[in-house]
């Protein structure tokens, strides 16, 4: 029987991990499907109609027939629908959407980027990577001062600002950022990879979609 959740996504983006990471937390099966980038298959009028952006993951609920772009707004949706890891309170959910964009605009461009860079996948220079290098400090340095004396970024348990931040540091070794000088940011992703359900990416995702990415 189908899954109620379809992914479709690439075994290297990490957005794509993200959500995935969130359904395997919530305890949610899914089916995965390939998006074949490099045959374009993403640009293609059929994949366009189901994802706007012409990008990947795009998540299809098949209990509604809902097909959901943007990985941030995707953890937003599964954390409503699902009733997990949205937060407890309006200002708990509040501060995870800020969360949410913050990643997006202080810590996952630095990592991604350098993460690309270094596999050959992004276009950069020595430049390049020394900015990423000292943007991802900067995001780090204010992610561990945050973390100080908490156990989650928001509120009493993990929540979709935890899944969504980490879902980003867990390419740190790829984008040569090195954590362990952060002891809160460390000490956090201990705790967040002992959730029941954690898996990193590539125990996430099916092995043979790799070779395809
Ligand atoms: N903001 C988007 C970013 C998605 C994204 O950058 N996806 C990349 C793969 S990791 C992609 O589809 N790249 C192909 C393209 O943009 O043409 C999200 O979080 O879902």
């Amino acid at each position: 029987m189908p899954a109620r959740f379809e992914l479709n996504g690439v075994f290297l983006s990490g957005p794509t991990y993200k959500v995935g990471l969130m359904l395997a937390l919530a305890g949610e099966a899914f089916d995965y499907v390939h998006v074949n980038l490099m045959a374009g298959e993403h640009k293609q009028p059929p994949y366009l109609a189901k994802q706007r952006y012409g990008q990947v993951p795009l998540l299809v609920d098949r209990n509604n027939g809902r097909h959901l772009c943007q990985s941030a707004a995707i953890l937003e949706y599964l954390a409503d629908t699902l009733g997990k890891f949205g937060g407890a309170t309006l200002d708990e959910r509040l501060q995870t959407r800020e969360w949410l964009y913050w990643d997006f605009d202080r810590l996952a461009p630095s990592i991604y980027r350098s993460r690309g860079i270094r596999l050959g996948f992004m276009k950069g220079g020595e430049e390049s990577l020394e900015l990423c290098a000292a943007n991802a400090a900067s995001a780090i340095k204010t992610l561990d001062g945050h973390l100080a004396g908490r156990n989650w970024i928001v509120g009493e348990s993990p929540t979709i600002a935890d899944i969504d931040v980490s879902g980003v540091l867990v390419y740190a070794a790829e984008a040569a950022v090195d954590l362990t000088p952060y002891a809160n940011v460390s000490a956090w992703i201990g705790r967040f990879e002992a959730l029941p359900g954690f898996k990193r990416p590539t125990d996430l995702l099916p092995p043979e979609s790799r070779a395809a990415a």
